[in-house]
């Protein structure tokens, strides 16, 4: 049982029995991803300090050249994981392709794959809105011994070992999953520690909220607008209230802990839809089932589709179970 105020440290070594495949290679990654948050946080703190350090792409007062913060977390994360003998594999929605990892001694005997948006929503940095990284972790299925290939990426999300988010917003927290629920710590800024503040997630059943970017509305697919008018018609708890970040972490985070759903469709000018997903879709579903709620395509469960391309996109539908099946059915009945 996970107990409230426990740190990440104590928690991933009390819990790791629970693993599937336990040898303490998990916990490791885990411990690599919560090192490499720390220093992301830190940098995205000082962001607000822009015009006294120098904003990216310039030379600052140092002399030293100033890095975009998505390139940096990208860069902070790929090296945090590789320096571990755990990763064999990292897939960034920063980098064109995947990287190898070919582990000690050359060997290509690391176990896991990490796929990673390492600052998502980076767009809300200069505004001083809450950004995310998301991950999403899987075991190689490819040969030991071997350089990984293309399909060691390409895994459905129901083969997921373990997915997590870190939300950098008014405190910092992780919360993450490897398959027995989700737990989310919130990070003390003074003393560099994470402690358990949310023990066993759990989304509402069904909630009043609902985020999508209405400003799109008319590039929607007619199952959407029709579930978007029926959000705001006035009968029973509706109609519901709009609530949009721009930020799929925070978005979600705030939906898991008071209900409600997150709508990014396919549009007319983005007939995939805009969200990744092997780096954003896959994770949130992950977690997002872990905590009792769901995520689909409109149609299909999301940890289902077969993946066909490392940066593929998808519509995605997500969040407290009844408000996502109600959504599904306005999609079938407008087709
Ligand atoms: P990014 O990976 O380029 O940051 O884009 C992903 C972000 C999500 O965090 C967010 O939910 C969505 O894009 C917002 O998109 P829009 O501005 O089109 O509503
Ligand atoms: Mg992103």
């Amino acid at each position: 049982m996970p107990k409230k105020n426990q740190t990440l440290g104590e928690f991933i070594i009390e819990n790791q029995s629970e693993f599937q495949y336990s040898s303490g290679e998990l916990s490791r990654l885990i411990n690599s991803i919560r090192l490499a948050a720390k220093v992301v946080n830190h940098e995205v703190n000082k962001a607000g300090l822009v015009d006294i350090l120098g904003t990216a792409g310039e030379t600052n007062i140092q002399g030293e050249d100033q890095q975009k913060l998505d390139v940096y977390a990208n860069e902070v994360f790929i090296k945090t994981l590789t320096n571990r003998e755990i990763v064999c594999g990292i897939a960034s929605e920063e980098e064109d392709d995947f990287i190898t990892i070919k582990g000690r001694n050359e060997k290509n005997d690391n176990k896991y794959i990490v796929l990673i948006d390492p600052l998502d929503g980076s767009s809300n940095i200069d505004v001083n809105v809450s950004v995310g990284t998301i991950f999403s972790i899987y075991r190689r299925v490819t040969a030991s011994g071997t350089p990984v290939t293309m399909e060691d990426f390409l895994q459905p999300g129901n083969l997921q070992v373990a997915a997590g988010y870190i939300v950098y917003g008014t405190s910092t927290m992780i919360v993450y999953s490897t398959g027995h629920g989700v737990n989310g710590f919130t990070l003390n800024p003074a003393i560099g520690t994470y402690y358990l503040s949310h023990p066993n997630m759990r989304f509402p059943e069904t909630g009043n909220i609902y985020s999508v970017n209405e400003g799109n509305y008319i590039h929607f697919p007619q199952g959407v607008k029709n579930y978007i008018k029926y959000c705001q018609q006035e009968e029973g708890d509706r109609p519901y209230t709009s609530r949009y970040i721009g930020s799929l972490v925070s978005d979600f985070h705030r939906n898991m802990i008071k209900g409600g759903i997150y709508i990014y469709p396919n549009t007319s000018k983005d007939p995939e839809g805009k969200l990744r997903l092997l780096y954003e879709c896959n994770p949130i579903a992950y977690i997002a089932e872990q905590a009792g709620a769901k995520a689909s395509n409109g149609f299909m469960r999301i940890l289902d589709i077969k993946p066909t391309q490392l940066h593929q996109r998808v519509p995605f539908f997500c969040g407290s179970k009844l408000m996502v099946e109600k959504a599904e059915e306005f999609m079938k009945n407008a087709e």
